[in-house]
């Protein structure tokens, strides 16, 4: 019975023709060097990929080239590995490729590892000691510090036993990648098999698919669905991140896929030109780096010629990290987290690398603190997935967030983002606003803030108003109406603001009415009361009461705004109490005749056609009655 398919993929790393292939053949009898020119040359030119049984579960072994050239190859190849072998040749000892491997294993965040001392049949026993007291200390202060170093021969089979009781430790050691996150697989190739069409194969970083999920090819944004999987090399339902794996898909042209591209789910990933990320330099060769410096940037499989632009420093030394934005001479696919490393052109060597924090469609202002400080907060938060989807609540632009936006800037799978935001909620760290609509608790209380300053600005110059209007607050405080709305409906039932005459007020707002220019205020009141159905007008006003036009238009303002007012259609203005006394009329006569024709309302209120139609169209609008050609009905 096969094993079980751990999502644990191994790799090799180290100098050429140090027996990388041959260790992995012995160990696995599968033959990695499969091209005719691999064979010839007897030297590894592409990534070799074999299943392996170890400690009870099938891995993945990937096997890379060592030759200097062909770096990019095995940064690809290492940034799908979860443990290494670092194959030193105990009759060469350690070489540039073994340092420089090292190094970018350590810049790809690879923590686990052995190594394996090839080639003993060709050195005498106390050689072999000083080679192994000579790569100890070369481990020294790397992650591979105090890792067993198993010496063996390929040729006679020497040392095989405890090395491979050494790579059970290491495949124990290790914690399998998480699987809940969005489907992504850098492309590692793609070819067509004879029955089956295009087959896509590649470690995917995050997430699992399924035969039959939909997926998305991009830079070329071609969708497809997966028609049939192996997991390596056998027939799967489903694959899963750390798997080397192989997807079906007949939608695609092979030809036209390459080493780089990715496949996802579709939904979530955009390539883009510019990113973010955390770079540390390597400090060797002591090599500091200028701002604006070209290098090759490499990251999954993709690798592509880039500059990095440095945020308030014109150089970064060797061995220093620092945030950076790099600007990509091809649009760049990846997710918060991801790897990178960093090759000078020439001479091409690694110099540094670290960590996407987030791909971004244009560059950052340079010299600006608040980036940073925003751009440094976001680095933390990509540690954890929490903290990421905090973070992208909380910096929002049009501050509250809808769930679909969140999970494509976060890269997590809707399902898991509910989980994660009823999480935070009970941590009362964000809110949810209204359904689906979320808020960063700081973003709430600074926007209401707001809100309260823009109401008790409105109060100072307008003191003798009750309040502002909806409308009127959504104008002045520049906050989206979806957020408004029930930031509003929560400040009233905090009780920072009240709701008095449809209008918002602080709640020790006390308007002025009737104390300045009370008299006026008082004659108008009576004039419109005295004239129930048939209101003056404005001019009438003026003359009525002898003051001036500003006056009068102020305090009809106000008037209105306490609603003892009430402006209906056409501008006219009535006594509230003659709208009520109108608005019982119609009802009570309706009820009795069934309806009531629009002609016969003048009658009811003993007024001109002029006053008795605005009234009507004024029920009608606010929802008291319905009109059929000339009849109106009492809306049920
Ligand atoms: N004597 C001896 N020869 C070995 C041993 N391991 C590998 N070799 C030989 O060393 C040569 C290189 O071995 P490979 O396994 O191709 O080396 P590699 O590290 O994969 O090389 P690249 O992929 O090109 O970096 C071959 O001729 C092997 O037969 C060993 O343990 N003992
Ligand atoms: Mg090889």
């Amino acid at each position: 019975m096969p094993a079980d398919q751990a999502n644990i993929t191994l790799g090799t790393a180290g100098h050429i023709d140090h027996g990388k292939t041959q260790l992995i053949r012995c160990l696995t009898g599968c033959e990695t060097d499969r091209l005719k020119e691999e064979k010839e040359r007897g030297m590894s030119i592409d990534l070799g990929f074999a299943p392996c049984t170890i400690a009870d579960a099938e891995v993945g072994i990937v096997d890379v080239p060592g030759h200097e050239n062909f770096i990019k190859t095995m940064v690809a190849g290492a940034s799908g590995m979860d443990g290494v072998i670092l194959v030193v040749a105990a009759d060469d000892g350690v070489m540039p490729q073994t340092r420089e491997h090292l190094d970018i294993l350590t810049l790809l965040g690879v923590r686990h590892g052995i190594v394996a001392l090839t080639k003993i049949d060709r050195v005498e026993p106390d050689l072999l000691e000083l080679v192994q007291a000579d790569v100890n200390g070369f481990l020294d202060g790397t992650f591979l510090e105090g890792a067993p170093i198993l010496p063996v021969s390929n040729v006679t089979g020497d040392g095989f036993g405890p090395f491979y009781e050494a790579l059970k430790v290491l495949v124990r050691s290790i914690t399998p990648r998480r699987v809940d996150g969005v489907f992504r697989v850098p492309v590692d190739r793609s070819f067509s098999a004879k029955g089956y069409g295009t087959v896509v194969a590649g470690i995917p970083v995050s997430g699992s698919a399924r035969v039959g999920d939909e997926v998305v090819l991009l830079p070329q944004e071609i969708g497809g669905r997966i028609k049939a999987l192996q997991v390596y090399g056998r027939d799967a339902d489903r694959a899963l991140a750390g798997q080397c794996a192989a997807l079906n898909v007949r939608e695609w042209d092979h030809r036209a896929i390459q080493r780089g591209h990715t496949v996802t789910v579709p939904g979530y990933f955009s390539p883009q030109e510019w990113c973010v990320c955390k770079l540390r330099l390597l400090g060797g060769d002591k090599q500091s780096l200028a701002n604006g410096t070209r290098v090759r940037f490499h990251t999954g499989t993709s690798e592509m010629t880039a500059r990095i632009y440095l945020f308030q420093t014109d150089r970064l030394a060797a061995g220093d990290e620092s945030l950076v934005q790099i600007r990509l001479d091809q649009p760049l696919l990846a997710g918060p987290g991801d790897p990178f490393i960093v090759r000078s052109l020439s001479p091409v060597h690694t110099i540094g690398g670290g960590t996407i924090i987030e791909t971004i469609p244009r560059r950052l202002k340079r010299n600006r603190p608040e980036v940073v400080r925003d751009l440094t907060e976001r680095a933390q938060a990509v540690a954890t997935e929490t903290a990421l989807v905090e973070y992208c609540v909380k910096t929002t632009e049009g501050l509250a967030v809808p769930q679909a936006d969140l999970s494509q800037r976060a890269k997590v799978p809707r399902d898991r983002l509910g989980d994660i935001l009823e999480a935070l909620i009970r941590q009362e760290k964000i809110i949810e606003l209204a359904s689906g609509l979320y808020v960063h608790d700081e973003t709430l209380r600074d926007a209401g803030e707001r809100v309260v300053n823009v109401v008790s600005d409105y109060h100072r110059t307008s003191p003798d108003s009750p309040g502002m209007t909806f409308e009127d607050l959504l104008a002045s405080c520049d906050i989206a109406k979806a957020v408004l709305q029930p930031l509003a409906k929560r400040l009233a039932e905090d009780g920072r603001l009240v709701e008095r005459h449809r209008r918002l007020a602080l709640p020790e707002h006390r308007e002025t009415i009737g104390q300045q220019g009370g008299g006026l205020l008082d004659a108008i009141e009576a004039l419109f009361r005295e004239r129930p159905f048939h209101p003056p007008d404005l001019q009438e006003v003026i003359e009525h009461t002898q003051a001036d036009q500003e006056h009068v238009e102020r305090t009809l303002k106000i008037l209105l705004e306490h609603e003892r007012l009430v402006r209906v259609e056409g501008g006219l203005m009535f006594h509230r109490d003659a709208v009520d006394r109108a608005r019982q009329a119609l009802i009570d006569y309706v009820h009795k005749e069934g309806k009531l024709e629009s002609v016969k309302f003048k009658y009811l209120i003993d007024t001109t056609r002029k006053f008795a139609i605005p009234l009507l169209d004024h029920f009608d609008r606010t929802g008291l009655t319905r009109r059929v050609n000339n009849t109106r009905y009492l809306k049920s």
